[in-house]
């Protein structure tokens, strides 16, 4: 049996082992999507026996192949996503037969325009409001085409029926990765803000749904039988911290990392790693469709006008995870994000939580300064 640094270590490196069950399922005859964002319906591609896998790159290693082409001053995860595809480095992207995008940023827009000279990509028109009926048709319609796309492009149907089963699971899924950071509501919490995020970013590269959702169990059941045993992996004096803006993992680590080496622990992640895809459930019951359709506009990402969404859940994390202060990550050149930072500083004003905002991007070059930032934050507090 494995012991707990080994599995979170296991969930660390999904992603690289993902690589040979991605081979071995495409030579088994699977079919593969791509996707880059929260807001792609993945229920579509469990219903349709699709495997799905997110493309969104963590790392800095392609970041010149991409800048031949894409502008400089672009974010990270766009220029090295494009990167990877280009340099044919990303096994996940090699073996995807389409790439399913969305209209969310302006940089991930004009980039698909070349993605789809490499690869099959089909573009979902996401609306920029969740407030107006004419949004909500427009994207139960997007939804209705992307399930026409995937039936035409794999040669399969996607029943109602087959859509509910998926709903299920998937709601499955999110409830356990929610069970998973709840565990950090504890104090001091069960493990570290980095244990958390490798096993909420790993889990996205675990494609068969019976073995995520028991290897999530048995973290969980092992997690908390060590902590009722005694074991206390973060010191009681540790500052809880509570992370908000653009997705994490692989190289902004470095921004956990930093945290915790300054005395802070992260107890949630109000990002698209964590909370913001796992809070809710979507509904089981009714059309399917609608239940989709309303489950994902209402993610509350900062490509939303307004976005009061993203406020309630980070209001609602402070409270439940006794935040002593929130430390915001934003990637360099990503606007939508950088813009929110306002409303999110004069928000948790009104709450009186100490707020700390990051930019930076996928070069370990910063570390230094990310650090002094953060130590000096989290003294404050
Ligand atoms: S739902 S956070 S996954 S869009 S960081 S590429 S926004 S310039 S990643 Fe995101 Fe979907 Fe929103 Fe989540 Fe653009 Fe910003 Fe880059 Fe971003």
């Amino acid at each position: 049996m494995q012991d707990l640094p080994e599995i979170f270590e296991s969930f660390s490196e999904a992603r690289r082992q993902g690589f040979l069950t991605m081979k071995s399922l495409k030579e088994q005859g699977y079919g593969v999507a791509g996707t880059f964002c929260s807001y792609v319906p993945v229920e579509l591609f469990m219903a349709a026996g699709v495997i799905y896998v997110g493309l969104c790159s963590t790392s800095e290693e392609t970041v010149p192949e991409a800048e031949k082409t894409l502008p400089r001053n672009l974010c990270p995860l766009i220029k090295a996503s494009y990167g990877f595809a280009v340099a044919d480095k990303c096994p996940y992207m090699y073996f995807s037969d389409i790439v399913v995008g969305e209209t969310t940023c302006d940089g991930k827009i004009k980039m698909y325009e070349y993605l789809g000279k490499i690869k099959d990509v089909h573009v979902m028109e996401l609306p920029r409001s969740q407030r107006k009926e004419t949004s909500r048709a427009l994207w139960l319609s997007e939804i209705r085409l992307l399930k026409k796309k995937i039936e035409e492009k794999f040669n399969v149907g996607i029943t109602e029926e087959k859509l509910r089963e998926a709903i299920v699971k998937r709601n499955r899924e999110r409830s356990l990765l929610k069970a998973v950071y709840e565990l950090s509501l504890a104090s001091p919490p069960p493990m570290t803000g980095l244990n958390q995020l490798q096993i909420l970013y790993g889990a996205q590269f675990r494609f068969s749904h019976e073995d995520k959702v028991r290897e999530l169990e048995e973290t969980i059941s092992r997690i908390k039988s060590e902590y009722a045993g005694g074991k206390r992996p973060v010191s009681g004096e540790a500052k809880r911290i509570v992370i908000t803006g653009c997705p994490m993992g692989g190289a902004t680590e470095k921004v956990v990392r930093v945290i915790e080496e300054s005395g802070g622990v992260v107890v949630a992640y109000e990002n698209c790693t964590g909370a913001k895809q796992y809070d809710r459930l979507a509904d089981e019951t009714g059309d399917p469709y609608e239940a989709l359709c309303d489950y994902y506009l209402a993610i509350g990402c900062s490509v939303m006008s307004p976005n009061p969404n993203r406020l309630e859940l980070l209001g609602r994390l402070c409270d439940q995870f006794a935040a002593d202060g929130v430390i915001e990550m934003t990637l360099q050149s990503c606007h939508t994000y950088a813009v929110e930072t306002h409303a999110i500083r004069e928000f948790l004003k009104t709450r009186n939580i100490p707020f700390l905002s990051l930019e930076t991007d996928y070069s370990p070059g910063d570390t230094a300064q990310l650090k002094t930032r953060a130590a000096a934050f989290i003294e404050m507090l």
